[in-house]
Order: structure tokens, then sequence, then C-alpha cells
């Protein structure tokens, strides 16, 4: 059964062209409520945990170098059918495959810089809404 909560993060390109604000009112106006929201910067120790089931990939050390290249901003947000709805809402992993009007589409730049990330179950939303708070940071 789809439970209610995923967990996103504003990935550092999309934090340094300036875009948190309108992507956090893209996320609030889809109807999503923010649970916990952090300001922050991955070590690369912190990212290559983060993304260990991603280890065995070819993309692994980009995608860690890149997640650690510069702050982002983490949440935990709450919405019926939420894990879903949050990868319909950001779009396909590589912005030139999203959709029009999804967080991608609009303010992503390649597949490696694609604006945001979102939990991909149930499961590792709880997973990776535990790796950033802890109890007294979620409202
Ligand atoms: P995310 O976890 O960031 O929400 O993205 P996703 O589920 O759509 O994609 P996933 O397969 O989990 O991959 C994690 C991130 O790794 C980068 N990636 N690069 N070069 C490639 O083929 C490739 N594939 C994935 C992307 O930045 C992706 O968001
Ligand atoms: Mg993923």
């Amino acid at each position: 059964m789809a439970t209610n909560r995923t967990f996103t993060m504003i990935k550092p390109d999309a934090v340094a062209n300036g875009h948190i604000g309108a992507i956090l009112n893209d996320i609030t106006s889809a109807g999503f409520k923010i649970i916990a929201l952090k300001y922050t910067r991955l070590s690369e120790e912190l990212a290559g945990k983060f993304y260990e089931i991603h280890k065995e990939r070819p993309f692994y050390k980009d995608l860690v170098d890149f997640m650690s290249s510069g702050p982002i901003v983490a949440a935990i947000l709450e919405k019926d059918n939420a894990v879903e709805d949050f990868r319909k809402l950001i779009g396909a992993t590589d912005p030139t495959k999203a959709e029009p009007g999804t967080i991608r589409n609009k303010y992503a730049k390649s597949i490696d810089a694609n604006a945001v990330h979102g939990s991909d179950s149930d499961d590792n939303a709880l997973i990776e809404g535990n790796f950033f708070f802890n109890a007294s940071e979620r409202f």
C-alpha cells in the first residue's frame, strides 16, 4: 500500500542556478506538505553512503562527486500517494525526456545535473528521510 511520504533533494545545480524558491513553490503548489526541510552540503563520504544502492553503476563516482559539489536542500514531503505523485511531478531522469511542466523539464540541464531527487519506493523514502532528519526535525 502506498504511504503518504516521500523524500527529495534540490540538487547542487538547481541550488546554484537560483531555483530553490521556484522548486519549493512547485512542490507545495502540487499539494505536497513540507514535513522537514534542511539546507546543507553532503561530504563526499555522505553522498557515497546516500547513493550506496548505485555503487556498482558506471555513473556512481560522477553522481557522488556532483552531489557533494555544493549545497543542497533536503526535504520530507507528505501527500496521498506521495512517492509516485512526486516522481510524476519531477519527470524523467533525463530532462530531455521529461514532460513539459515537470520540474526537471523546467530546471534541469542534463541527466547528471537533473535538479531534483525523488525517492523511488516507500521503503527508500523512509530510509532517505531518516538519513537527513531526526524525530525533532519533523513537523
Ligand atoms: P534520483 O534518484 O536522483 O531521483 O533519480 P532517478 O531515480 O530518476 O534515477 P536513478 O536511476 O536513481 O539515478 C540516480 C541519479 O544518477 C544519475 N544517473 N546518471 N548517466 C546515466 O546513465 C545516469 N543514470 C542515472 C542521475 O543524475 C540520476 O538522478
Ligand atoms: Mg533514484
